[in-house]
């Protein structure tokens, strides 16, 4: 079953269009931008949220950014595995990823194999996180806190679905 963060915060039902950018320091490719639109749409699909990508980094709602070790948010990332990424709740809209992942995109197995990490499979995890959700204990839930080592899971389940829902 799905879940909350403390005291349900969520965006305000004034704002259903949401931006998002990408730290410019970071030069991402077009693939990883791609990666992340799917995932929104993922979301947006139930909600009557939107989300559209804008280059001021500053001032979009939600602030994505790959970061190793210590970044400046008082949670820092740990080198390959354990932590993979992190998000904060609503609304403050910090998605960050560990650069020292091996990410793998679009399901296309890299060189380093085993110990690559799916990037839609996270990148909708914290999305989930992002606006509000917490943890499910519904195993095929995309907010289930584990996922199988080099498994893809990027499609909502019944119980992300039903959760947002409720948010939203
Ligand atoms: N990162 C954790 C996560 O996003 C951070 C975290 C731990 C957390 N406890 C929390 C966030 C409680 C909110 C509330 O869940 S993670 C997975 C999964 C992680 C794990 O790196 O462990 C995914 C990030 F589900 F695959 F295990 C994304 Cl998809
Ligand atoms: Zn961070
Ligand atoms: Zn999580």
């Amino acid at each position: 079953h799905y879940s909350f963060f403390p005291g349900n915060p969520r965006w305000s039902s004034r704002r259903r269009n949401l931006t998002y950018a990408f730290d410019p320091k970071n030069q991402l490719s077009e693939d990883v931008k791609r990666v992340f639109t799917k995932a929104f749409d993922r979301w947006s699909e139930w909600t009557p949220l939107t989300f559209t990508v804008k280059s001021n980094y500053r001032s979009a709602d939600i602030k994505i950014g790959f970061y190793t070790r210590n970044h400046g948010d008082g949670e820092p990332f740990d080198g390959v595995l354990g932590t993979l990424a992190h998000a904060f709740s609503p609304p403050r809209g910090l998605l960050h990823l560990d650069s020292d992942e091996i990410w793998q995109i679009d399901g296309v197995l890299n060189n380093r194999g085993s110990s690559s990490v799916d990037l839609e499979s996270v990148a909708v995890h914290e999305i989930g996180h992002v606006l509000g959700l917490g943890h499910s204990s519904a195993e095929e839930a995309i907010m289930f806190p584990t996922i199988s080592r080099g498994a893809r899971k990027v499609e909502l389940a019944k119980d992300d679905v039903e959760g947002i829902q409720v948010l939203y």
